[in-house]
C-alpha cells in the first residue's frame, strides 16, 4: 500500500485550518490536521518542504514506523510545529488504515469502552446576567459538562468571551497581534464569585470548568483552587503557565480543586512530571499537537498508570479532522475522562463533512471508515488563507504577561 501522493491545503473556511491529505496507490486517501493557530504556514512548510517528500513511497499500513522515523529521524525533536506535522503524517495513516479494513479508527484502537463521549462545552458572557443566559442555553442543549467564563469588572477585555452577535469564540484576529490588558487581582476577587453565582442559580447538577489560561503564580493558583472548593469544580484549567511543570507541586499542596493542564504540550516529555508525581488529574493534550493518535494513546497509557484522565483540548482551532480523531481515541482509553467541544465557524461545513454525531451532552464518532471525515480540495479554495495572530497580554504597566 504505498503512499503516491501527499499535499497540504491551507484555507480559510470560519477560520484557518492547514489539512494533510494522503493518497496511496490503491486509490485510499487519508486526511489529518495540521492547524498550529497563528503559525499555520509554518507547520505547512514543514509538511510540505520535509515531510511530504518523505512520505511518496512509503508503505501506508506502517504508522509506527513512520511516526518512529519522523520524530527520531528528524533529529530535532519535539515542538509544536514537528509535532503538529507529525501529528497530521499519523491521523491520515490511521484513516487510511481505518479505510482498508472497513472499520472506524475506534475499532481499531479497541473498541467502544463507553457508548458515548461527554463533552465540555462553553458557557461566556460580558455580565453574570449574560453568563446564566448563555449557561442556560447550554443546559437546554442537553450538555452535562460546562466551562464558565466572564468579563472581567475593570478589564477592558477577558479571555474566552466572544465579540456580540453569537459566533463561537475566536481569539485570532488581524495580520497583527491585538493587544489585550491583565489585571490579576480583580480576576482574582471576581473569579469564584462568578462560580458562586452559577452554583447559586443552577445547583450541583452540572460539572463546572473554568479556564485560567495560565495568567497565574503558584500561590495565586492555590488561593483560587482554595476558593473554588466549596463550589466543587470539575477542574481548574492551566492555571499557571503550563512548561513549569513543578509549579503544580505548590498548587497541589494548597488545594483539593482538580487540576488540568495539556493543550500547549505537544509530547510525553511535557507531561511526565505532572503525571508520574500526581500534580494534575486532567491531562489536555490534544491529537494535533501532540503527535497523533500514536502518541496521544501513549501519553494517555502513561497517565492511566497514575490515576489521570483525559479532557483533550477541542477548540474552534483544532479541525473537525482533528475533533473527528479525538473521539475515536476517547471512545477507547479506559481512562477517558471529558473531551473539550466548542464547534465550528461556518462554512467549515461546506468543506469538511463529518461522521460524528453529538446527543445530550455526547458524542460518538460514527461508524464511517477511518476518522470519518471527508475534506472538500474544491470548497476549500473558495475560502483562502487569512493571516491571522493570537493576542498579547500586558499588565497595567506594560510588562508582557501570559496570554
Ligand atoms: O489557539 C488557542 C486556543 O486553542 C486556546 O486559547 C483555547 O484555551 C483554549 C481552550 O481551552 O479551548
Ligand atoms: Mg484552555
Amino acid at each position: 500500500m504505498r503512499i503516491i501522493d501527499a499535499r497540504v491545503v491551507v484555507s480559510s473556511p470560519g477560520r484557518n485550518y492547514v489539512t494533510l491529505i494522503v493518497e496511496t496507490e490503491d486509490g485510499l486517501t487519508g486526511i489529518g490536521d495540521a492547524t498550529l493557530n497563528g503559525r499555520e504556514l509554518a507547520v505547512a512548510s514543514y509538511l510540505r518542504d520535509h515531510v511530504c517528500p518523505l512520505l511518496i513511497g512509503r508503505d501506508a499500513r506502517r504508522i509506527e514506523d513512520t511516526w518512529q522515523c519522523l520524530y527520531r529521524g528528524a533529529y530535532w525533536r519535539r515542538g509544536p510545529v514537528t509535532m503538529t506535522a507529525v501529528a497530521a503524517v499519523d491521523v491520515a495513516l490511521w484513516d487510511i488504515k481505518g479505510k482498508a479494513a472497513d472499520m472506524p479508527v475506534y475499532q481499531l484502537l479497541g473498541g467502544a469502552a463507553r457508548d458515548g463521549v461527554m463533552l465540555y462545552t462553553h458557557a461566556s458572557g460580558e455580565t453574570l446576567a449574560d453568563l446564566h443566559e448563555d449557561f442556560q442555553a447550554h443546559l437546554d442543549q442537553g450538555f452535562k459538562a460546562i466551562r464558565v467564563q466572564s468579563a472581567i469588572p475593570g478589564l477592558e477585555k477577558t479571555y474566552g468571551i466572544p465579540a456580540p452577535g453569537g459566533e463561537i469564540y475566536e481569539p485570532a484576529s488581524g495580520s497583527r497581534p491585538q493587544e489585550d490588558r491583565w489585571d490579576t487581582a480583580p480576576y482574582l476577587d471576581f473569579a469564584p464569585q462568578m462560580v458562586a453565582s452559577i452554583r447559586e442559580e443552577f445547583g450541583y447538577g452540572t460539572h463546572l470548568l473554568h479556564d485560567v489560561h495560565h495568567r497565574l503564580s503558584p500561590i495565586e493558583a492555590a488561593r483560587l483552587g482554595k476558593a473554588l472548593e466549596p463550589h466543587r469544580m470539575f477542574w481548574i484549567e492551566d492555571p499557571t503557565p503550563a512548561e513549569d511543570q513543578s509549579a503544580f507541586r505548590t498548587i497541589r499542596q494548597h488545594t483539593t480543586t482538580p487540576l488540568a493542564v495539556g493543550e500547549v504540550f505537544n509530547s510525553i516529555w511535557d507531561c511526565q512530571q505532572l503525571i508520574t508525581e500526581r500534580l494534575i488529574d486532567y491531562i489536555r493534550a490534544s491529537v494535533s499537537h501532540a503527535g497523533g493518535i500514536t502518541h496521544l494513546r501513549r501519553i494517555f497509557a502513561l497517565a492511566d498508570l497514575y490515576g489521570v484522565r483525559s479532557g483533550s483540548h477541542g477548540a474552534g482551532d483544532l479541525s473537525p479532522a482533528s475533533f473527528a480523531a479525538a473521539l475515536h481515541v476517547d471512545m477507547s482509553i479506559p481512562n477517558f475522562g471529558v473531551q473539550e467541544y466548542m464547534g465550528h465557524r461556518p462554512p467549515a461545513d461546506e468543506v469538511f463533512s463529518v461522521s460524528y454525531s453529538i446527543s445530550e451532552g455526547h458524542a460518538h464518532p460514527g461508524d464511517a471508515p477511518g476518522i470519518g471525515v471527508t475534506f472538500d480540495e474544491e470548497a476549500a479554495a473558495r475560502h483562502p488563507y487569512d493571516p491571522k495572530y493570537l493576542p498579547i497580554n500586558r499588565r497595567l504597566d506594560g510588562t508582557v504577561h501570559d496570554w
